[in-house]
Parts: C-alpha cells; sequence; structure tokens
C-alpha cells in the first residue's frame, strides 16, 4: 500500500483550510491519499480495502477530478459481483496486511457460495447507490469514455437491481430486505436496536475473535461488544446458510426493509433509465419498476401517525419506531408524492433534524431529541456527509433550492473547521473517526462544483 500522499501543498492531516479552493485542494489530497492501484479505501486505517457503497459516492468524487478514477473505481468493484447480481459490500485486497481488517476474507471465506467471484469478497450489500453515481459521474464528465464505460456497467447495474427485488424480495411486496444492518450502511443506528434484540448472541462470542475497529477509533465512538457480538452472529448464521436467500426466513434471526436501501434502489431504476438511453436501451421498463418502486415504499415504510419512513421489522411484521435520518432519505426519489415530500420536509425541518437555510448545527444521523441520541457513537447522532448528500440532491430534486444551498453550506462548513473526517459532532462540528475519509472528500468535491 501506498502511504498519504500531498497535493497542491495541502497535508489532508494538517490544519483544515477555509477557502474554497484551499478545501477543493484538500479533498483531492485525501482522495488522492487513498487511491490504490485500481480502487479507494475509505480510509487507510480503519478500513483498508474496498467498500461497495464508499466506492460509488468516491466514483462522483472521481468524476471531477480524474474520470478515468471513477470508471475504475466502478469496474474494479463489478469485476466482484457475484453469479446472482450481488455486489458485495467489500471487496478485499489481497496486498493488504493480513489481519488488517476483521471481520476479514477468512472469516467471510466467501468461496463457501456458488457464484463468488476468485477474489475474496463479503457476502452483504450495501445501499445500491451506484446506478445513480455512475449517471451523476457520467452527467458531470461525459466523454466517449464514460458512455463505453456505461455500456459496460449497465448490464451488471441491472442484475444488481435483479437480485435485491428477486432473491432478496422476502416480503413479497417489490422492496428489498436486508439480512444484517451492515448492509444499511448505517450498521450501528437506533433503528436496529429492535429488531437485533432477537439475535442470539452473548459478548463472549467475540473473545474467539478480536475486534480491530477498537483498536484504531475510540471504542466509546463504536459500537458495544455485544452488539458488535451480534452482527458476528448474524454473518455467521448467513454464512451457515453459504450465503443464499431462499428460504431465509424462519432460519434467518434479521429481515428488514431499510427505507435508505429501498430509495437507492428505486432511485437506481431512475438513473437506469437515463443510462439506457445513453447506451441505446428501451428505458421504460426502468421507469415502471421506478414507480413500483416508489409506491410499495411509501405503502409499507411510510407511517402517516409519525409522518415519516421507518423501517419495517418482517420477522415481527411492525414498523421500527425510531426516528432516524433513514427517514428523510426517501426525498432523493423524484416521483415522491406531494403528501410525502411535505411530511419529509416537515420532519427534516423540525428540532430533530434542523435543516434549515441557515443551518445553526449540523444534520445528525438520529434524532437529536431522542433519549437514545448519542453525540459521539457512530450512527447515533453524528453527522456524515453521505446522508447530507442524499437529502441535498432531494432538496435540488423537489425545488427546495434555499434549503439545498443551507445543508450545503453546512456540509462545507463542517470540512473547513474539522477536515475530511469520517463523521463530526453534531453539535460543535469537531472531526471523528477516521481522518482522511474517502466519501466526505469526494462529496465535498460535488457540493463544490455543483454549488
Ligand atoms: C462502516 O462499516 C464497516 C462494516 O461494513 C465497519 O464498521 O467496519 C459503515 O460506516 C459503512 O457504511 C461504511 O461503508 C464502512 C466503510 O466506510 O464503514
Amino acid at each position: 500500500m501506498t502511504g498519504p500522499s500531498t497535493m497542491a501543498g495541502i497535508d489532508p492531516g494538517g490544519t483544515p483550510p477555509t477557502g474554497a479552493a484551499e478545501l477543493r485542494a484538500l479533498a483531492v489530497a485525501t482522495l488522492e491519499g487513498n487511491w490504490e492501484h485500481d480502487h479507494t479505501v475509505p480510509s487507510r486505517t480503519l478500513y483498508p480495502h474496498q467498500w461497495s457503497w464508499d466506492s460509488a459516492f468516491i466514483a462522483l468524487g472521481w468524476a471531477h477530478l480524474r474520470p478515468d478514477r471513477a470508471w475504475r473505481e466502478l469496474r474494479t468493484l463489478f469485476a466482484a459481483q457475484w453469479a446472482d447480481g450481488r455486489v458485495p459490500h467489500i471487496v478485499f485486497n489481497p496486498a493488504a496486511r493480513v489481519g488488517s481488517y476483521f471481520p476479514g476474507p477468512d472469516f467471510w471465506d466467501s468461496a463457501v457460495a456458488d457464484g463468488a467471484p476468485a477474489v475474496a469478497t463479503s457476502g452483504l450489500v450495501q445501499p445500491p447507490v451506484h446506478a445513480l453515481a455512475a449517471w451523476l459521474a457520467y452527467r458531470r464528465a461525459p466523454s466517449a469514455t464514460a458512455r463505453s464505460a456505461l455500456r459496460w456497467l449497465y448490464p451488471r447495474l441491472v442484475a444488481q437491481q435483479r437480485y435485491l427485488t428477486g432473491a432478496r424480495d422476502v416480503g413479497g411486496a417489490g422492496l428489498a430486505a436486508i439480512v444484517h444492518p451492515w448492509e444499511s450502511g448505517l450498521d450501528n443506528s437506533p433503528a436496529w436496536d429492535e429488531p437485533l434484540a432477537a439475535v442470539p448472541a452473548d459478548a463472549a462470542v467475540l473473545r474467539a475473535y478480536r475486534r480491530h475497529d477498537t483498536t484504531h477509533a475510540d471504542a466509546a465512538h463504536r459500537p458495544t461488544d455485544l452488539d458488535y457480538a451480534r452482527y458476528v452472529a448474524l454473518v455467521e448464521s448467513y454464512r451457515a446458510g453459504r450465503y443464499r436467500d431462499e428460504g431465509l426466513v424462519g432460519r434467518h434471526p434479521f429481515l428488514v426493509e431499510c427505507p435508505l436501501v429501498n430509495t437507492a434502489l428505486g432511485a437506481a431504476e431512475h438513473a437506469l433509465a437515463e443510462i439506457a438511453t445513453v447506451v441505446g436501451v428501451d428505458p421504460g421498463g426502468h421507469r415502471e419498476r421506478a414507480g413500483r418502486i416508489t409506491a410499495a415504499l411509501v405503502e409499507r415504510l411510510y407511517d402517516p401517525v409519525t409522518g415519516t419512513f421507518h423501517p419495517r421489522d418482517l420477522r415481527t411484521g411492525r414498523l421500527v419506531p425510531a426516528r432516524t435520518a433513514l427517514g428523510l432519505v426517501p426525498l432523493l426519489l423524484p416521483d415522491l408524492p406531494a403528501g410525502q415530500v411535505e411530511a419529509v420536509l416537515t420532519e427534516a425541518r423540525s428540532p430533530r433534524f434542523g435543516l434549515a437555510a441557515r443551518m445553526d448545527r449540523p444534520l445528525p444521523s438520529h434524532d437529536r431529541t431522542a433519549p437514545d441520541f448519542e453525540p459521539l457513537r457512530y450512527w447515533r447522532g453524528p453527522s456524515w456527509l453521505n446522508l447530507g448528500w442524499l437529502l441535498w440532491q432531494g432538496l435540488r430534486t423537489h425545488g427546495r433550492p434555499e434549503l439545498a444551498a443551507g445543508l450545503a453550506a453546512s456540509m462545507t462548513a463542517l470540512v473547513a473547521t474539522a477536515g475530511c473526517h469520517e463523521y463530526f459532532h453534531p453539535d460543535t462540528g469537531a472531526g471523528l473517526g477516521s481522518p482522511r475519509f474517502g466519501w466526505t472528500a469526494a462529496l465535498l468535491l460535488d457540493v463544490l462544483a455543483t454549488g
């Protein structure tokens, strides 16, 4: 692995800059420092392999800078796609130090599955934001090379959708179910507490393994040992069935329909309709599927009583009561009905999330008025740029430029004050988690370039 590099005299670990040009240079230096021959690591310390949704966001950042790397990033990820269409959430770099991440390739043992690629991967997925990222990357930097990359990606993105709406439609209503909190990307969100409580595990499981995250990050910011034991137990359950999805009901203890995963699924069909037009395919089927996903999302995950979206626990049939930032993400869907658009905007502007044309504090990942809001623990309160970016896209899609500008200013200020951290304190804006974090840099570049 190469060490962090610097560009334009900017040290990604040094004092954060304030001007737009300096900020851009910091983001560029961060991406350059995390580039690893054919992909970008989220972080050199905590996450030394390729992560699926990180790569989608990161590709969008590269499109502003080195479009060749945007397409390389996505090609590397999709080269590890499984025969059933799933895009693994981690693609392991064989050159990375053995033991540099837990759970590593031995633990996942992807070779037990039929149709896994030659390279070692995890067996889970992450939110399918890749079609959207590929489409936006193309729009930001259209070229013949980009068109040919889209032609290569298109059937693979379609296969990804087919997997999620086929094998993963456990609830039978046209939405994808997740089998692990890691599949949501918001691993430790309070949204998963209730469904996770049903997963049998005790912290002793961890004595058989060694966590690495708490060596690189403050344990008080990371999931508890008991939650981590449940994460491990869930992987063991899925792996024991060789990562097959048939008959998950009854044998797998965590099955949830997540608003973010399913918003990404719908947004992907909208993006695929655009990509289809570029590559010369009829976009009609994608538009129809997008409409069906949005309708199912509203029908199954919107609660008219709370006025926001919640995950649905398929084992109990109930919506999970926690009001997290997951509830705001459906605004990304261009065909979200007006009633839900207004409801999400009301939720976002409430004291729970504080969205405003002039924001006094960053967007939190969880309801800041909730008793289980934790400003330091990851995904349970801190502010993340990818959640901000998804909401920012939604605000622009639904014609709310003042709110979009307020959110963009808040995200920019976070990096200007603290640097390209993984996440930020939701009150003070202090940088938390890993420094020099890939998607923070990439999405900042997109916000700065798009205004
Ligand atoms: C975090 O997840 C990994 C497991 O996949 C971890 O905690 O070790 C999450 O923030 C996830 O959304 C992200 O993709 C990953 C890499 O940045 O880190």
